[in-house]
């Protein structure tokens, strides 16, 4: 196991320094943020970022994310130029000893929470979801957390429109085309893809999501069998469907778990939950429970603690503070230590 740290490039508030302090921390998970998507990413920008991370002791082997065009995802004509764009930025990644790409294949929609900014008892805050905000969301004019905020409102209504007739089929059929698209790229640079899975992993707005539950993934690698292709687990989206029995696709998919999200939630209802600190006592994902799982299988990919709260006066992005994050990995890597000493294979 490799403990990162998810870092926003050079325009997010935490400087690498203060990542490379976390105990135990190897490496920094990033991205090129200024090429538009679709488009190659030079070399030369690639090893800055390297650079970058490297100057500050950090390694840069994991990507988060390399994007993936509408185009591909609505299948549209244009798709083989665009997938050989990707598989040219994987080459150019590969060269930089990048060895994990994390991307994830949701219509135009990243992840979903209705609150950005929670309150805890505590004074903390942090990400919630609720059905009911959900539910009185106005569909015409649609501003959420997390989203790509680049679209106009008639370019948004636009993509909207042309995924009418994408069906789960369809969007499935898509990502296969594009996995072995990309698959001949993985082989050379030997990078290992990592799909995230859709969160929350059922349709919002009538779009498709087809990566949520064991049976997706089952589809996934009967379709595509390379070794590189393979899985981010974010246990914070799994974990959003109360129906995912997470040690037990932990322990499914060991080999095939690249990168681990690891991340809590804690349920107040049915449908509505609001993500706390990392610890299983903290909500309702058994974290420990995941983790021994993982090492069991056979886990040895990357892990990142994921959306911490912001504590003792942060104001940082939400879900991506320094100080919980760094509590989190700090207990994520105990629990691996605990776990790699009594279950590693
Ligand atoms: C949310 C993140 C996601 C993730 C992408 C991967 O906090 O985990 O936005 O980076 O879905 O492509």
């Amino acid at each position: 196991m490799k403990m990162t740290f998810r870092w926003y490039g050079k325009h997010d508030v935490i400087p690498l320094a203060y990542i490379k302090q976390i105990p135990g921390m190897t490496g920094a998970v990033t991205a090129v943020y200024d090429t538009p998507v679709g488009e190659v990413w030079q070399p030369d920008a690639v090893f800055k970022l390297k650079s970058l991370c490297e100057e500050n002791g950090l390694e840069m082997q994991v990507i988060e994310s390399v994007p993936v065009h509408e185009d591909i995802k609505l299948g549209k004509p244009s798709r083989d130029r665009l997938i050989k764009n990707y598989a040219q930025t994987i080459l150019n990644l590969g060269k930089a000893g990048v060895k994990c790409v994390c991307y994830n294949f949701m219509p135009v929609f990243d992840w979903l929470r209705t609150d950005l900014n929670y309150g805890h008892d505590d004074g903390s805050t942090s990400l919630a979801y609720s059905e009911s905000d959900f539910m009185r969301l106005d569909k015409r004019d649609l501003h959420l957390p997390g989203w790509d905020e680049s679209y106009t409102a008639d370019e948004l209504y636009g993509l909207l429109n042309e995924y009418k007739g994408v069906t789960h089929e369809k969007l499935f059929d898509s990502l296969v085309y594009f996995l072995n698209g990309i698959m001949p790229a993985c082989d050379e640079a030997d990078i290992n893809m990592a799909i995230h899975p859709d969160d929350p992993p059922w349709d919002i707005f009538g779009l498709p999501r087809i990566v949520g539950k064991e049976d997706d993934y089952d589809r996934l690698f009967a379709a595509v069998p390379n070794m590189h292709n393979g899985i981010t687990f974010c246990t914070g989206s799994l974990g959003a469907g109360r129906f995912n029995d997470l040690p037990k696709m932990a322990a499914k998919y060991a080999r095939r778990i690249y990168f681990a999200h690891l991340r809590q939630l804690k349920f107040t209802n049915e449908t509505d939950f609001y993500e706390n600190g990392h610890q299983t006592s903290c909500g309702s994902i058994d974290i420990y429970g995941i983790i021994k799982a993982l090492v069991a299988g056979g886990f040895d990919g990357y892990v990142r603690p994921d959306h911490g709260r912001n504590i003792w006066g942060e104001n940082g992005r939400p879900g991506y503070g320094l100080y919980d994050r760094a509590l989190g990995a700090a207990y994520l890597s105990g629990l691996f230590e605990a776990a790699e000493k009594e279950y590693k294979k």
